[in-house]
């Protein structure tokens, strides 16, 4: 049906935390279809490309060096919708702040290790899609579910 796309990362600490399934898991049951995923261990100037809009902060390199410090689980995630609610899925910056119910909410405690990373807008799920992912990696297909799904 809708081919909204975002990008979606389960972080170092998501990943050795036991934590890929779970994630996937609340993404896949709301309804949204997997198109594209794999391990990767982001280098240093990767993790800073991907975060540039934040170069300049404080928390910037350890942010950076913490992204590249293991396994990272990349994504795009493609429903109706899937960007906005994704970060209602996600929650808060801060797991301090964020909902019970959200995955930060339910799973973490500190900002520095809030386990997984969405797409705040359309324009950044496009870049951030085609950092991570050649358009080749990307899956169109139609899910058994989508008639059920969407009216
Ligand atoms: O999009 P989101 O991940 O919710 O937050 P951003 O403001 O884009 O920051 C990216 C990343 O940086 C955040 O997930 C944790 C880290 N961070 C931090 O360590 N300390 C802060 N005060 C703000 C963000
Ligand atoms: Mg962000």
């Amino acid at each position: 049906a809708e081919l909204e796309r975002t990008f979606i990362a389960i972080k170092p600490d998501g990943v050795q935390r036991g934590l890929i399934s779970e994630i996937i898991n609340r993404f896949e049951r709301k309804g949204y279809k997997l198109v594209a995923i794999k391990l990767v261990i982001p280098t240093k100037e990767f993790a800073e490309k991907h975060y540039d809009d934040l170069r300049g902060r404080p928390f910037f390199n350890g942010l950076c060096d913490f992204l590249s410090s293991g396994p990272v689980v990349a994504m795009v995630w493609e429903g109706q919708g899937v960007i906005k609610y994704g970060r209602k899925l996600i929650g808060a910056t801060s797991p301090h702040n964020s909902e019970p119910g959200t995955i930060r909410g339910d799973l973490a405690i500190s900002v520095g290790r809030n386990i997984i990373h969405g797409s705040d807008g359309p324009e950044t799920a496009k870049a951030e899609i085609s950092l991570w992912f050649k358009p080749d990696d990307l899956i169109n297909y139609t899910a058994n579910a989508e008639k059920w799904l969407y009216e």
